[in-house]
């Protein structure tokens, strides 16, 4: 019986691919007509729809540490504007950098528009390079990809350049330079490009944008370096690095989306949420159906991709959310060190401190220590930089740094605002254990 329903659906793919062939014969066929079957990035054809507006056809996104990208409607087209420049920008409090993004923002701004809406971008470049906009994961004509030399001439140093074309997909795809690349992406020139569906199947609460992206900034320096090609040290969500990450509030019971995509130079990373599991919903190629969605607690984003992942956030708490690769949750790692783990090191960190003035020795066995001594005032790092990890959490000082925010999740909430601190039931946190309990349950210690 299944044998013969796979072949009927067989005789139909092959149908349309027929008819699909017969259009591009005709030529006039393109990918936005062609092997619609194979599409799950569409809940309308292609064509002309009125602008979709935020509130009625979407739930605007929320980019955190972010913006979304303002527009305006003429002639039924929605009109943006990039402007491409300089940024002073902190990753955290303490480290400030001169950056290359958007509109006055590194990354820069969202750009959120609806499946069906034509958008006409204008890109104004302000650098002092030239430089050439891709639109990552757009079904578009190929003068609009945006690829320096190959789509179009480059954006020349005050000149501003017109792109427009129609949305004819939805999902989770971003914007980045595509001329020299390794110099432009690597000083902060990406941002998110959000298409929601002209007809949503379902519809979440809250819906968020995060942008993955590492950078070399040496301690004390006042440029990411873009010659570095493998020990990055600021690792970055929406280009924070925790404790300069804001947490994504939600109220219990909510329907959550997270759009989670990476434009890091070589890293791929492990995105991982506490509390809770999800489930993967799409790509940068668009949706994936729901008979073959897949939960998880952790999804690897590779490099130049994007994952949706959606959930309802039914457990109460204050809940990590990180870059699963321990080293990706530090701050300016130096990765030249001495292995220190289980070396004494009063006897020669006081004779080193005669000698050097102000010299402290790295704890072997509690790097994380790093963070709460400086904090303490007991050490100093140079200007312009911030602590290995961390920041005081309700208990202690909390050991991670960079790829690192809080999904703090409350009961009845009326607000957005930053709740503070999760307050748990009684007898429902880890404590010190007592001496009877110990020895009531036999444990040898
Ligand atoms: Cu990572």
């Amino acid at each position: 019986m299944s044998k013969i329903k796979l072949s009927r659906r067989d005789a139909l793919t092959v149908a349309g691919l027929a008819v699909a062939g017969a259009g591009m014969a005709a030529g006039k066929a393109s990918a936005q007509t062609a092997g619609n079957q194979f599409h799950h990035a569409r809940t309308v054809e292609p064509g002309n729809y009125p602008p979709g507006a935020p509130g009625e056809d979407y739930t605007p996104v929320i980019t955190p540490n972010g913006v979304t990208l303002p527009y305006k409607v003429a002639g039924g087209v929605k009109v943006f504007h990039l402007i491409a420049e300089e940024v002073q920008h902190e990753f955290a409090p303490g480290l400030t950098a001169t950056c290359w993004g958007f509109n006055g923002r590194v990354h820069g701004p969202t750009i959120e528009a609806v499946e069906g809406d034509r958008v006409r971008i204008y890109v104004t470049n302000r650098l002092r390079a030239p430089t050439s906009i891709h639109w990552h994961g757009l079904i578009l004509p190929s003068g609009m990809d945006g690829v320096g030399g190959l789509s179009q001439p480059l954006i020349q140093p005050g000149e501003t350049f017109r792109y427009e074309f129609p949305l004819v997909q939805h999902g989770t795809h971003m914007y980045h330079s595509h001329h020299d690349e390794m110099t432009q992406m690597a000083l902060g020139m990406m941002g998110m490009f959000v298409i929601h569906p002209r007809r949503p199947k379902r519809r979440v609460d809250r819906d968020f944008a995060i942008m993955l992206s590492t950078w070399k900034i040496r301690p004390g320096a006042r440029r990411p370096d873009p010659n570095e090609m493998t020990d990055f040290n600021i690792l970055t969500f929406n280009a924070r690095a925790f404790p300069g990450t804001e947490p994504m509030v939600v109220r219990q019971n909510q329907r959550v989306r997270m759009r989670v995509a990476n434009l890091s130079a070589m890293d791929h990373h492990p995105f991982h949420l506490h509390g809770h599991t999800f489930q993967v919903v799409g790509t940068d190629g668009g949706e994936i159906p729901e008979t073959a969605r897949w939960p998880e607690a952790t999804i690897l984003i590779p490099v130049g991709s994007a994952r949706t992942i959606e959930f309802v956030a039914d457990n109460p708490g204050d809940w990590a959310v990180h870059c699963h690769m321990t080293h990706h949750v530090m701050n300016q790692m130096g990765h030249d060190l001495e292995n220190m783990v289980g070396v004494d090191q009063s006897v020669f960190s006081g004779l080193v401190g005669d000698l050097v003035p102000g010299y402290m020795a790295m704890d072997g066995n509690d790097m994380a220590a790093h963070g709460k001594h400086v904090e303490m005032g007991h050490m100093r790092i140079p200007d312009n930089a911030i602590p290995m990890v961390g920041a005081q959490g309700p208990f202690d000082h909390i050991g991670m740094g960079g790829m690192f925010t809080l999904l703090k999740v409350r009961p009845g909430i009326t607000s957005y605002e930053d709740p503070g601190w999760y307050q748990a039931p009684e007898d429902t946190t880890a404590r010190l254990a007592r001496a009877d309990e110990i020895q009531k349950d036999g444990i040898d210690i």
